[in-house]
Parts: C-alpha cells; structure tokens; sequence
C-alpha cells in the first residue's frame, strides 16, 4: 500500500489537523502542497476545500473524516476515544470548534488580517473589532472546558485537541487575539503545553496564508 498523500496546504488549519494525526500516529505519509481551488482539491472536495486524502484508491474529503479513516486504518495510539461517553464529548467539541469558532476564530477574525476586503488590502479594522467580544466569549468556554484535566476530553489527548491546536496559534498571530489567549489563563497555558508536542512543532507552517491557484484567483485566501 502507498503512503497516504495528504493534498493540502501546510499554512492551513484543517490540514494541519490532518497531518498532526500522521505525527501522533507516526504514519508516514506525503503531503503534497496545493494551492486553495486547485484542481487536485476538486477532483476530490465537491467544493475544493482542503485537505483530501488520497491512500490507494480511496479518496476522502472533510478532515475528521479523513482524520477517523487514518486513525482506524494505522497502528500507532488513537487519537478518537473508543468508550461511548468519550468518543461523543470528542465528536461534541469537534463539531463546535467546526461549526462555531472556527468561523469566528479563523474566517473573521484571521481573516480580517490576511484577506481583508478593505480597497487598500489593509486589515479591516472594523471587522477586527466587531468579532473581538466574539473572540473572547469563546476562548472563555475553552478556557473552562480546558480548566480541570488540560484536556478538551477527559485527561488524555484526543482529536479534539488535535482540531484546536492550529486554530489557537493563528488565533495567537495577532495582538487582540494573542491578548484574548494571554487572557484566558487555563487555556494559554493548554496551548503552550501542547505546542510542546513534536506533531504541532513538526508540522508549524510557513508563514502567510495559502496561496490561490492562478484560474481562481479572484477569491480571497482562506487558511
Ligand atoms: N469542513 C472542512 C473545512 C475545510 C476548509 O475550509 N479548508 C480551508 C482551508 S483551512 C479551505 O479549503 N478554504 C478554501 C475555501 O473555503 O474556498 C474540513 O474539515 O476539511
């Protein structure tokens, strides 16, 4: 069987979950660098959205699927819980961070600096202070879920910790976000411990976000 080939880029967060499974799991693995709406992404993502996978002739798209497939199809520890009250408190703040934050977190807040829609390509200031109480509301609800064991689920490291990880670093790029994260004590203190682990550290990406590919580039970059 190939390696599994992780198309994607290394500057984006949903990749960047991907791949930190591989590492978790010591799976070798190819990572094959795209640019956003490439066509690689669409033979695959009915959107072109990435990462997709590629292993042998399955072909995925969606991170926690694309997550859930290499951690049943490898050795290596798990990353998803196995008991029932576990395994639905991973998919519970999976589903969150997806769903909420990262829209907050990421497509408005990081956003508004690398993309922003403003006519001078300067960062949207307004934008940036609109999403600020936003922001804070939800690192506080990290902050508490983080507060007791320094895990999102019980006292172990799952994927859910794994999905956040990226997230809180690009949140950590900018000041009023790396102010919100200083401000959240249990959860800056989640982040730093974490980005100890050589799967975060392995996969840190270069900076800026990805690139566009030449045929769509009218739309904005999208970490
Ligand atoms: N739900 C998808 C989200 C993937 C996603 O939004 N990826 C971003 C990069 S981190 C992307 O492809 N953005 C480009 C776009 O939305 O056009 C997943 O979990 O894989």
């Amino acid at each position: 069987m190939p390696k599994p080939e992780i198309i994607g880029s290394a500057r984006s967060t949903y990749t960047r979950v991907v791949r930190m499974v591989c590492e978790e799991k010591a799976i070798e693995y190819v990572l094959t660098e795209t640019p956003l709406g490439a066509p690689e992404l669409l033979a695959i993502h009915p959107f072109g959205k990435m990462p997709v996978l590629r292993h042998g002739d399955v072909e995925l798209f969606e991170s926690k699927a694309i997550a859930t497939y290499l951690d049943r199809s490898f050795a290596g520890p798990p990353v998803f819980p196995s008991d029932p009250r576990p395994a639905a408190l991973a998919e519970q703040w999976v589903s969150l961070v997806n769903t909420v934050m990262d829209r907050t977190l990421i497509r408005t807040y990081l956003l508004a600096y690398i993309a922003p829609k403003t006519s001078d390509g300067k960062p949207d200031r307004g934008a940036i202070e609109a999403v600020m109480p936003a922001v804070r509301e939800q690192l506080g609800i990290l902050d508490k879920a983080v507060s007791s064991t320094g895990y999102l689920v019980g006292d172990r490291f799952t994927f859910a910790d794994i999905n956040l990880l990226p997230i809180l670093h690009r949140v950590g790029q900018f000041p009023e976000g790396a102010e919100a994260l200083a401000a959240a004590t249990h959860l800056a203190r989640y982040y730093d411990r974490h980005a100890a682990r050589s799967s975060f550290r392995r996969t840190d990406p270069p900076s800026g976000p990805p690139g566009r590919a030449k045929r769509d580039a009218g739309s904005a970059a999208v970490p």
